[in-house]
């Protein structure tokens, strides 16, 4: 095989053993990399309905076939597992030198399985895999412990590490690296600290295999000359993601105190214009020539690496309208080692609730100090923040009296920085999203916008269809940042050729848009696996106040979701996937993608339609 290596690095922390595998061709072709690999051994490898802390779990770290190589973006990587705070299957796409490295010291990707009786660290330098004594990393924030390992292992190479969030077994801790880059918002960070696995570094000095090599090289170059001569990449480079701030406050879709409104008295505070004035670097992912993360002093004098979805979620959707406060809640966050998003969620729903007197405690709208606490009471599990680190679904739950219809999540996963009283265009990306609410797979808000919001026009379903393929399948699959192609209208025929010079293989856009539908269906069957079949479209529906407490405030003031519209759109979603009117795929359709083995074991649980 070129592009890929052929081969996963399984190690098992409880037996200290690790072996290097090869995989099979069918597998590459069939599911290409990252996501699909992760989704497909997740499948075969763990026990039905296993507990997400059981040393059964395992946790992924894919690449895919661009991983590393010499082309736009291309330093990313999918972490996934069964989530902890959903229950299901999660994923999330960081960008780090870790990618790289595991590339060049020969592997597609690691199975992390077992847990260690004491914390530890995974060395991996080419082929020579050590499971070190992590004790003195233990506790320490992500930052301290990704420094302190670099002194002792030097500086080429890449870490991916958790933080006392990790450690804690906070639902929905993240795994971090190069002190300002997260991924795998479903708890991935937990499901590592419950291995007690503290870092994984990679160390890789070998080639990933090309087949052209020439070609590639080529391609890159003339890659990269065309994201900078895009209209936009000036503007990029200033604010990246931050732009969005002030977009969404135009369109009425900035979330703003627990998504009750989507427009913020002081958003022009917190914007990417805002940010500027306080922004001493910008930093970013490997062979990325975009450079998006924008660091800026924060209000404690300590660098914060900011981008819209943390910003938001930690300003206005708690009422925090100040740029530098917010600069000191994300790092802390990065430190913690815990998803922006989710924190700025159930930090918003504990507002909310303490101001409905659900809670004792006096918890105010735009308390920066008491966030802050909050925070690190989360990461510590301390008082209240043991209830908040377990998020808002848990939450609810537990807190009851209809808290439930204002608790921001689908499946369990707190939604991502976007309102949508008045979009169900991106109503229906969130909750058909395959790790629960996420804007990673389809952000279709700005076109939505663009063709008439109020509509629930068929083009709506299609488009979120479109962009899973594009999103969720060809760039998760891939593993390479899909910001070029959504940001700088980098044309999506560079990955085929890109695709086609690493790997000599000849896929045109509708087959990685087929393996993105396989992908899909096996991910949602493993859901439905894991539930036991429990299973129907409340899984994929939105939080009740999109449909039921309209805007107050803004120029949409009133407006808000029609339920009985929303669900048609989801009909149709389901028909056009294949799917029956519960979101369960079809028999016919698992056929049709070759998953035919996941059927017998569906059947234990639920009817399946022809
Ligand atoms: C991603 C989610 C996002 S999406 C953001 S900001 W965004 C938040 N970032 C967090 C953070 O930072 N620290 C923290 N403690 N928690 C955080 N939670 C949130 O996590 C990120 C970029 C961004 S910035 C986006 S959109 C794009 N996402 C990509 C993706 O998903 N796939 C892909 N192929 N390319 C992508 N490119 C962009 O990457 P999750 P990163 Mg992230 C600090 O992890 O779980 O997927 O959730 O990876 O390296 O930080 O880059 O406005
Ligand atoms: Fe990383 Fe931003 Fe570059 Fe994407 S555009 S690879 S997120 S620095």
């Amino acid at each position: 095989m070129k592009g890929w290596t052929g081969k996963f690095l399984r190690v098992d922390v409880s037996e200290r053993r690790c072996k290097v595998e090869n995989y099979d061709e069918n597998l590459a072709l069939n599911f290409i990399g990252g996501r699909g690999f992760a989704v497909k051994l997740l499948w075969d490898e763990l026990p039905i309905g296993v507990e997400p802390f059981s040393p059964q779990n395992k946790l992924i770290f894919a690449a895919g076939p661009l991983t590393g190589l010499p082309i736009a973006s291309s330093g990313k990587m999918v972490v996934a597992s069964k989530s902890p705070l959903t229950g299901g299957y999660g994923d999330g796409n960081v960008g780090t030198m870790a990618s790289v490295h595991m590339r060049r010291a020969g592997y597609d990707a690691l199975i992390l399985e077992g847990v260690s009786e004491k914390p530890v660290y995974i060395y991996v330098e080419d082929d020579k895999v050590e499971i070190r004594n992590a004790s003195d990393l233990w506790g320490l924030s992500t930052f301290e412990a990704e420094r302190k390992l670099r002194e002792n292992v030097g500086s080429d190479c890449g870490i991916l590490v958790i933080g006392p969030g990790g450690e804690n077994l906070v639902k929905f801790a993240t795994i971090i690296s190069q002190e300002g880059r997260s991924g795998g918002r479903p708890g991935m960070g937990a499901v590592m600290g419950s291995k007690k696995v503290k870092a994984v570094v990679f160390k890789g000095t070998g080639e990933i295999p090309v087949a052209d090599m020439d070609e590639l090289m080529k391609l890159g170059r003339m890659g990269y000359e065309s994201i900078r001569k895009a209209s936009g990449y000036d503007f990029w480079i200033r604010q990246g993601t931050m732009m969005t701030v002030e977009w969404c406050q135009e369109n009425s879709t900035l979330p703003t105190y627990n998504f009750r409104e989507g427009v913020f008295d002081f958003a022009e505070n917190v914007n990417g214009y805002a940010m500027e004035k306080v922004k001493i670097k910008r930093r970013g992912c490997p062979y990325c020539n975009m450079q998006c993360g924008n660091v800026i002093e924060d209000a404690e004098g300590r660098s914060s690496e900011l981008d819209y979805e943390n910003v938001t979620m930690l300003s206005s959707n708690i009422g925090v309208g100040d740029i530098r406060k917010v600069g000191v809640l994300n790092r802390i966050c990065d430190e913690m080692g815990i998803d922006t998003i989710s924190s700025g969620n159930v930090i918003g729903f504990i507002m909310e609730a303490s101001e409905k007197g659900l809670v004792n405690e006096k918890i105010e709208w735009g308390d920066f100090e008491k966030a802050k606490e909050l925070l690190y009471d989360i990461s510590y599990r301390r008082g209240i923040g043991n209830l908040l680190a377990e998020g808002v679904r848990k939450i609810s739950r537990k807190l009851g009296e209809g808290s439930e219809r204002w608790a921001m999540h689908v499946k369990g996963l707190e939604i991502s920085a976007y309102d949508c009283h008045a979009a169900p265009g991106m109503a229906l990306a969130f909750g058909t999203s395959p790790i629960g609410a996420h804007h990673k797979d389809a952000w279709v808000i700005s076109w939505e916008i663009s063709i008439g919001r109020f509509k629930y026009d068929d083009i709506k379903v299609d488009k979120v269809l479109e962009f899973q393929r594009i999103r969720g399948g060809m760039f998760e699959s891939l593993v390479t940042c899909r910001l070029p192609w959504i940001e700088l209208g980098f044309n999506l025929d560079w990955y085929v050729k890109f695709f086609k010079a690493a790997t000599g293989v000849n896929l045109s856009l509708k087959d990685f848009f087929e393996v993105g539908d396989r992908i899909y269906s096996l991910i949602r069957a493993f859901w439905i696996r894991e539930y036991k079949g429990d299973w129907n479209r409340e899984m994929d529906t939105p939080p009740t106040r999109w449909f039921e407490e309209p805007l107050t405030k803004g120029p949409l003031a009133g407006k808000k979701l029609d339920k009985k519209l929303w669900n048609e759109l989801l009909s149709k979603y389901y028909e056009r996937r294949g799917w029956d009117e519960r979101g369960v795929p079809r028999k016919s359709t698992l056929k049709k993608f070759g998953l035919d083995f996941t059927i017998p074991i569906l059947e234990k649980y639920v009817k399946l339609e022809e």
